[in-house]
């Protein structure tokens, strides 16, 4: 059977049926099977309303079973680990994104690939490069690290002229 490589993230901040975040990502990571390569697990402060911090990771996965598939055996995992529907962005006790796949680009109603909002977060990228620098995002062409640099690079301070705040 032809396999394929994803790229997935996980992410968690709250505990859920593996105990604390830390646990609930290597359970679940286990519970994924066919994984090439795990990246340690990055302590994140939250994006969005959440207060608590993340614990995040990222790993390469291989399977045979195209990206639908996958999406509704991680989604799945998810409830079995104790995730809940609810307010988008809340703390979650588990999260299991696609970021990137062998076969490219996809997009259906309910799975886009590339993740539509990887390239601007460093929770995603940040573990990613450790495993998958190397990778490219099939629509900008680049690669996950230069990605990264762009994202991380320091930006010029404002001048005080363009602020209004000048003669
Ligand atoms: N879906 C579409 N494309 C994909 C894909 N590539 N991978 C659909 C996974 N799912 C995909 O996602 C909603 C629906 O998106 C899915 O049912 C699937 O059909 P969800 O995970 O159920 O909902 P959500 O997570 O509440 O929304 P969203 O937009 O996915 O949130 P994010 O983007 O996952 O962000 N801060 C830190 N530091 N670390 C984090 O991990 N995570 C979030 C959540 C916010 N802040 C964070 C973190
Ligand atoms: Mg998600």
């Amino acid at each position: 059977m032809p396999t394929s490589t994803y790229l997935i993230a996980l992410g968690s901040n709250r505990p859920g049926k593996a105990g604390p975040p830390r646990a609930q990502l290597a359970a679940a990571l286990a519970e994924v099977g066919g994984v090439m390569a795990a990246s340690r697990v990055h302590d994140t402060p939250p994006l969005g309303p959440s207060i608590r911090r993340f614990a995040n990771m990222a790993a390469i996965v291989e399977t045979a079973l195209p990206p639908t598939d996958l999406l509704h055996r991680l989604k799945q995992i998810e409830r079995r680990f104790g995730r809940r529907r609810g307010r988008r962005w809340g703390a979650r006790a588990l999260d299991i994104d696609i970021i990137l796949w062998s076969g490219g680009a996809w997009s259906s109603p309910e799975l886009t690939i590339p993740h539509p909002a990887f390239r601007i977060r460093d929770f995603v990228l940040a573990p990613a490069c450790e495993i998958a620098g190397d990778w490219r995002d099939p629509l900008s062409g680049r690669t996950l690290r230069q990605l990264r640099s762009r994202l991380t690079r320091p930006r010029p301070a404002p001048r005080c002229d363009r602020l209004g705040a000048g003669p």
